[in-house]
């Protein structure tokens, strides 16, 4: 097993040698590939925002001046900084700037509030963080000032810290950066406690948005609307702006995903494809009814990040005018698609099929075995993009990976013999709330924390809109909290709002399993009819 950077677990010698042969690793470093991009397209528009339009020359070029300036500050190779930043042109310019030097940007959302970002900049060890001053109301500076790192950098106003967009210096040659070695850190929702974070090598990385792309028969005649939080790997790199940067097409930043901010930008630069969580895309549809911007140029919208219900992959084709994929993805690697050519049985009813020749899928019973095929099971997975260990995380990786180095997804599927899946639940402790992943034992901790709480579960209950909806089960300490009191402690914690309970249930007691822990089964059983 190689070692990418300190804490981070890469292939067996074998595999990674499998799939260098088999083409899906090339050896190109994303640094690399934008200067390839630039030389191929040139003058062409990359990136869109607002009125601000980048051609690759540019992209490359600001992304090499920035490399320099951070070289300069002293970030240097395999430093980790926490990236947090909307959907804006110098959150790509920073992706490829850091690229260049080989330091590591952690994939923060834009909602992580203290709770989130402390432990990031904890765990990775981070010398930089990276925001906007003020997003969405939240003025980001304040929570900087509050942690143990570095450097901040700010696009916008910098208050006490530095601005990016003083992070300058002359363009060098620069020394190369291994293609095995860590390009990003993602963040898993899908872990037990607190968020881990997710190596993915430039190879890996590279093949999984160069392949999406295929998948998606994207061509540089496309322009892709950036809706989702452009830190999430979906709109990263499935195809997204990876992707779309990789066949020279356009990415166009939305501030937002909401139809009031999309439709005008579809009309307005021909936008092709995007990308949307289930409720999202059901919000599109529903604008359609209203709505009097010109979406023909759309011709794909994929949708994924939680299960889609068949009447709205229904819905999409008539009321946007384009075709709609879905997308079964995670962070640690495997994506499923449906495809182009796929009945609209498949495209309705299934969460599509693996990306990749050498995905290997097992669907397997509670004790390990793989079941009979067709039937419901744990889906384990390994492959040419899919990550064999969380980053510093020896210990959790022991039981989140087979001793073969097959991934525990936590997800139930069944396999169609055509190869597609079917997500019919899951097993981790995990709450999707509408594609946004709660951690349940993340937001328990914080709960108990509270004096008014003896004990908690977080569970999450059927909801028409979002899928699940995040609902708090505790037994009270004397006086029981209010739901409101709730939140307004886990503010306080600085939890991430996206995270907060949407229902209160106190009870006198907790269910518990023949071993004695908390059945979340029979709490789901008896509060989600
Ligand atoms: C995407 O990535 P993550 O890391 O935020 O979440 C992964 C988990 C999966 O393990 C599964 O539980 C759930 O989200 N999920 C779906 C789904 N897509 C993701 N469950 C049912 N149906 C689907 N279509 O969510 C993600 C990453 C890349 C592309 C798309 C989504």
């Amino acid at each position: 097993m190689s070692v990418l950077i300190d804490g981070a677990v890469g292939w067996p010698e074998e595999l990674a040698a499998v799939y260098r042969e088999r083409g899906y690793w090339r050896g190109d470093t994303l640094g690399e590939l934008l200067r390839s991009w630039a030389e191929r397209s040139g003058d062409d528009i990359a990136v869109v925002s607002g009125d601000e339009r980048v051609s690759y020359r540019e992209l490359d070029r600001r992304a090499d001046v920035l490399a320099a300036g951070l070289l300069d500050l002293g970030i240097a190779r395999d430093d980790r900084v926490v990236v947090q930043l909307p959907n804006v042109p110098e959150f790509v310019v920073l992706l490829f700037a850091l690229a260049r030097i080989g330091a590591v940007p952690v994939m923060a959302l834009p909602a992580h509030r203290r709770a989130e970002i402390s432990h990031l900049v904890e765990l990775s060890g981070a010398v930089g963080y990276v925001i906007p001053d003020v997003f969405q109301g939240f003025d980001h500076r304040t929570l900087a000032a509050e942690l143990d790192v570095k450097h901040v950098l700010v696009v916008g106003d910098p208050g006490e810290h530095a601005a990016l967009s003083a992070i300058t210096g002359e363009p060098r040659e620069l020394p190369p950066i291994d293609p095995a070695a860590v390009a990003v850190l993602l963040i898993s929702g899908g872990t037990t406690g607190r968020p881990k974070l997710i190596p993915r090598t430039h190879d890996d990385y590279a093949y999984n948005a160069r392949a999406s792309a295929e998948v998606c028969e994207l061509t540089k005649a496309d322009r892709y609307l950036v809706a989702l939080p452009v830190a999430h790997n979906f709109p990263l790199a499935c195809p997204g702006v990876l992707g779309i940067l990789g066949v020279g097409g356009v990415a166009v930043m939305a501030a937002a995903p909401s139809p009031d901010v999309a439709f005008p930008l579809i009309q307005r630069e021909g936008v092709t494809v995007s990308a949307l969580v289930p409720p999202m895309a059901r919000m599109w549809v529903e604008a359609t009814e209203w709505s009097t911007e010109d979406l023909s140029t759309l011709r794909l919208l994929q949708v994924g990040g939680a299960k889609m219900d068949p009447d709205l992959a229904r819905a999409v084709p008539p009321a946007l005018g384009c075709a709609v994929q879905q997308v079964f993805g995670m962070a640690e690697g495997l994506l499923n698609y449906t495809r182009a050519e796929d009945s609209a049985d498949l495209v309705e009813n299934t969460q599509g099929r693996p990306l990749s020749p050498d995905d290997e899928i097992r669907v397997v019973d509670a004790e390990g075995q793989d079941v009979i095929p067709g039937e419901i099971g744990e889906l384990l997975t390994r492959g040419p993009y899919t990550l064999r260990g969380y980053y510093r995380a020896e210990q959790y990786n022991a039981t989140a990976f087979t001793p073969d180095g097959f991934y525990r997804s936590g997800d139930l599927v069944r396999q169609l013999p055509s190869g597609h899946l079917v997500v019919e639940g899951r097993i981790k402790d995990v709450i999707n709330r509408g594609g946004e992943k709660v951690p349940a034992g993340e937001l328990e901790d914080l709960l108990l924390a509270h004096p008014g709480v003896a004990q908690a579960a977080a569970i999450g209950l059927p909801d028409d809109t979002l899928g699940e909806l995040v609902c708090a089960v505790i037994v009270a300490a004397g006086t029981p909290p209010k739901l409101k009191a709730l939140r307004a402690h886990l503010a306080e914690l600085g939890l991430a709002r996206y995270k907060q309970p949407d229902r209160l249930v106190v009870l006198d007691e907790l269910p518990l399993t023949a071993v004695g822990k908390i059945s979340k089964r029979d709490l789901v059983a008896r509060l989600g009819a």
